[in-house]
């Protein structure tokens, strides 16, 4: 069994903390309050409460894995809320039980309400087979997505056989997504077809699947020769997935139409990832890619919480933005400082 954890006694006017036992059971129970008090277990940093996540997740593992998971981004604007509740409502109209989760690593700075997320996806979220759940804030960037991917998980393990990861904001969020999700779908705007070289185009390789939102009103034919634009350049870029040509739809989600061929798209990537052993090889290179960013932050946390460090970076900072000192020289001093210390490996350092 897993280690113990100690009665939880000082919890005022508050629910009692469930353990671990009622977690588990809860999930598999497909109990949407236990999915929500889990989700909210994994994001808070109380070492404590990071324990029983720990282990939380480690026991559900086996449980995961079986839901199709899609990422879905581009710019704030471009419908991916809009998107997300019109197919959601397409798969929950199907049969299937879906979750949404949001990374949003600005969620800190703004306090969670940046423009462009103003959507709620309400009709979707009165859904008793939809489950929403909103960015977790965080200290960091890599730890508000390494929350959003063990709350897929947890969604897994209760059961939702779809589950859909928006990203919130630019930059950092899409590659984070992009290693969460089977299959990643980039979103453009009807009129986006000039400028599709240059900044998006590290998404652009990123996509399995792009898609043309707004393709409704005399916005219609815009979106028509965007798509063909897309085509053209996607043609020039190596696929995302091997042996994958990454397609281009046209959806307009106010009005529900393209939802089906969406999914459809969708189930093909994945049905293409499935037959070969790319579903299994994409999900193992991502496990590892979050233990190398939970080890990266980690190593930074301790390093910066270091009794020998933290009373000195602050002046050794000072003096690199004023040129007095390197960077590199400055770091050099600080690393042997830090790892000298305790018994360390010498020959685990470089020269
Ligand atoms: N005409 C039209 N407007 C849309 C469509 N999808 C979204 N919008 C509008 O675009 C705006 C931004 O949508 P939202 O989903 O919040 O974008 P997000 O920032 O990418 O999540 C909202 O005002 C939506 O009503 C669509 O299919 N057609
Ligand atoms: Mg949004």
């Amino acid at each position: 069994m897993h280690s113990s954890h100690p009665e939880r006694l000082k919890a005022p006017a508050r629910r009692r903390e469930l353990t671990l036992t009622e977690l588990l059971q809860g999930l598999e129970q497909s109990e949407r309050s236990v999915l929500a008090r889990a989700i909210t277990l994994v994001e808070s940093v109380r070492p404590d409460h990071r324990d029983l996540a720990r282990c939380l997740v480690e026991s559900i593992l086996p449980r995961t894995g079986r839901a199709v998971r899609v990422g879905i981004t581009g710019p704030p604007g471009v419908g991916k809320s809009t998107l997300i509740e019109s197919l959601g409502l397409h798969l929950v109209g199907q049969g299937h039980r879906v979750a949404v989760l949001a990374v949003d690593p600005s969620s800190r700075r703004t306090g969670g309400s940046i423009l462009g997320d103003k959507t709620r996806m309400e009709q979707l979220s009165r859904e008793e087979r939809a489950y929403i759940r909103p960015s977790p804030g965080g200290a960091t960037p890599g730890g508000v997505a390494r929350r959003s991917r063990e709350a897929l998980l947890l969604c897994e393990a209760a059961g939702f056989d779809v589950v859909i990861v928006e990203t919130i904001g630019v930059g950092q969020s899409e590659t984070a997504v992009a290693e969460m999700v089977d299959t990643f779908v980039l979103l453009v705007l009807p009129g986006s077809g000039d400028e599709l070289q240059g900044v998006k185009r590290g998404v652009m390789e990123l996509a399995d699947l792009a898609v043309v939102t707004k393709a409704d009103g005399d916005q219609r034919r815009l979106a028509a020769r965007t798509r063909a634009q897309l085509l053209s350049a996607l043609h020039l870029m190596p696929p995302a997935t091997p042996g994958w040509r990454t397609p281009v739809l046209t959806v307009s989600s106010v009005e529900g139409q393209g939802m089906g061929s969406l999914w459809k798209s969708v189930l093909e990537h994945h049905e293409h990832l499935a037959s070969s052993a790319l579903l299994e090889e994409r999900r193992s290179e991502q496990a590892a890619y979050w233990l190398d960013r939970a080890l990266e932050d980690g190593l930074w946390a301790r390093f910066l919480g270091d009794h020998r460090v933290a009373p000195r970076l602050e002046a050794l900072r000072a003096e690199v933005r004023s040129g007095r000192r390197s960077p590199e020289g400055v770091a050099e001093e600080l690393l042997d400082l830090n790892w000298n210390a305790p018994p360390a490996d010498p020959s685990s350092r470089g020269t």
